[in-house]
């Protein structure tokens, strides 16, 4: 089987749509571009996903994929021995597309502007304020899905591992970084946790998002 062609960085996005992969055990190549931190590889994208973002996902079909939540969504369905979403006839499923594109829309759609405060800043004071306020709103969000979503087992869906819980632990390490969220989703902390240290993404965080006690907590600038 032709396997699929990821277009992605490391810590960024594109990790939870390999880990998926991985999980799923399906096969994939990685094209390392990073357009958040390289005008070059900002451009190199643009005949591929031209928003020039990552994840892009090439589908073995030759179809492109964007949008982190519809291409977790989609691998789930297209690998449903990994057991990585609820069906659509579970009773958990209306939780699970819920949470999805409430990650994508209310908290990761916030970085376009936090990885780069200029794109809406006047002036750099304002940039600090954009940033400040972006992470306001990504505490509240993370807040309210904590009150939102009662843990069903070891992990958000249940005691196996979900995309749900790939993609929440992914972004939860961005800014304002894990000690905010720990603190504004306390019960989802241990799933966060739980996912760092799945024993079948070991060696993939290692290469792909190292993450250790010193990431945690977001660096000050100056
Ligand atoms: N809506 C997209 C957002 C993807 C996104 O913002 N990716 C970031 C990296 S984590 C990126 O490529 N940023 C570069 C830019 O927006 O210019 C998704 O859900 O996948």
């Amino acid at each position: 089987m032709p396997g699929y062609i990821v277009y992605g960085a490391r810590g960024s996005g594109s990790t939870a749509v390999e880990a998926a992969l991985t999980l799923a055990g399906a096969p994939y190549e990685v094209v390392e571009l990073a357009p958040f931190d390289s005008a070059s590889d900002a451009a190199a994208l643009a005949p591929i996903n031209p928003m020039r973002q990552v994840p892009a996902l090439v589908l073995p079909s030759g179809e492109l994929m964007t949008e982190s939540a519809a291409i977790l969504i989609h691998l789930a369905e297209r690998h449903p021995d990994a057991g990585l979403a609820p069906d659509a006839a579970s009773p958990l499923r209306p939780r699970f597309l819920r949470w999805m594109n409430f990650i994508s829309a209310q908290i990761y759609a916030l970085y376009w502007v936090r990885d780069d405060p200029s794109r809406l800043a006047a002036d750099k004071a304002h940039e600090a304020v954009l940033l400040e306020r972006t992470a306001a709103r990504i505490r509240q969000s993370w807040a309210t899905m904590d009150a939102g979503i009662e843990p069903a087992g070891r992990f958000l869906l249940g005691d196996g591992i979900s995309m749900l819980d790939l993609y929440l632990t992914v972004v939860s390490r961005w800014g304002p970084r894990r000690a905010a969220f720990y603190a504004a989703a306390p019960r989802l902390a241990p799933i966060v946790r739980a996912v760092d240290v799945e024993p079948r993404l070991a060696s993939f965080w290692a290469e792909r998002f190292p993450f250790d006690d010193g990431r945690e907590v977001e660096a000050l600038p100056g």
